[in-house]
């Protein structure tokens, strides 16, 4: 099953090779790759810096605002150390399963500013692969970490085998373990496997259901509490809630108990983050995450965007307080999803 639209392929060099001569012209890179960083975002980055190792140069990497919690637990179980930056961070950069600048919280300026920004992702195109010198973007790819994985083989770079097994969850993650899957999925699951990575060992860190924290735990129950429901196109459930943080796992949750779209608020510094979940069930019916975060972030004057199954808005403080923010999502949302449902855009 395909869950994304044809998109114009924008990579640069049908031969390949473009990315090897980019990151062959300069010796020091800052590899980075979107906020709150999932198991792609960071298999990705981990790959990118063995691809640039491997050529003779050298990297650190950053994640703004950290890694995701399943990434915490890949990291730790497979005993990875990531080379940081210390200090000012190289002027050139490598981003990672990142389309918009927006999705770089603290590293957007650093990244606007690259002397060479070299690009390498997945989704649907956004305003950082205009800004980059090279890009390597494949919407039919189920991951990032897939593309990196082929690159490597191509280039003829060893991968160790921690981060091996860490692109196998990468992919594991980014393609719903195998529901959505590219052209190139399966070889690079293969290579990977080649390169000593363990398949099963992958899919135990990323569904040790033991795993998730209690701060976790407890942030899922209370969007449960806290959903207001709504309803569209007869049988699509809507639920809209807030969260002081583990805002993407507490939309998963939303599905898993039986919603049809989850928007799950956070509050930050600089407004609200939203993620968007919606079921394949919604997806089936035009509903996408990417269009519902896209209409939050027109609505309200953020930004958003994301895939079907997952979006993600950055949306500006929209009321005096979480509460009353939702119940504005949560009063707008079912109209909206009505007209795409009956045929709207
Ligand atoms: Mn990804």
């Amino acid at each position: 099953m395909w869950r994304r639209l044809p998109v114009k392929r924008l990579e640069s060099s049908s031969e390949g090779l473009g990315l090897e001569r980019y990151l062959g012209s300069a010796d020091n890179w800052l590899v980075t790759a979107h906020k709150n960083a999932d198991p792609d975002a960071v298999a990705s980055a981990l790959l990118a810096y063995v691809i640039v190792r491997g050529l003779g140069g050298r990297a650190c990497i950053l994640f703004p605002e950290g890694v995701s919690a399943a990434s915490k637990r890949l990291l730790a179980g497979l005993g990875i150390e990531v080379e940081y930056c210390t200090g000012d961070p190289p002027a050139n950069v490598v981003v990672v399963d990142t389309a918009n600048p927006a999705q770089l919280g603290g590293l957007r300026e650093v990244v606007e500013g690259a002397s060479i920004l070299i690009v390498v992702d997945h989704h649907r195109p956004g305003d950082l692969y205009s800004r980059a010198s090279y890009s390597l973007v494949d919407p039919s790819a189920a991951s990032t970490t897939e593309l990196l994985a082929l690159e490597a083989r191509r280039m003829g770079v060893e991968i160790p085998q921690s981060i091996a097994t860490l692109g196998l969850a990468g992919i594991l993650y980014d393609s719903k373990r195998f529901l959505l899957v590219g052209p190139g999925t399966f070889r690079a699951v293969q290579t990977l496997i080649d390169y000593g990575g363990d398949y099963s060992r992958a899919l135990q860190l990323l569904t040790q259901t033991g795993g998730l924290t209690l701060s976790e735990r407890i942030a899922r129950l209370k969007a449960v509490s806290r959903a207001r429901l709504g309803r569209a196109c007869k049988e699509v459930l809507i639920a809209v809630t807030h969260v002081g943080s583990y805002e993407s796992s507490a939309a998963r949750a939303l599905l898993e108990v039986g919603a049809d779209v989850a928007v799950v608020l956070a509050e930050r510094r600089e407004g609200y983050r939203v993620s968007v979940r919606v079921s394949r069930g919604a997806e089936a019916l035009g509903i996408t995450a990417d269009k519902i975060a896209l209409y939050l972030a027109e609505k309200y004057g953020g930004e958003g965007g994301g895939h079907s199954g997952a979006g993600m808005a950055q949306l500006p403080f929209i009321a005096p307080s979480i509460e009353e923010a939702t119940d504005m999502v949560a009063k707008t949302l079912p109209g909206r999803v009505g007209r795409i449902c009956t045929g709207g855009k």
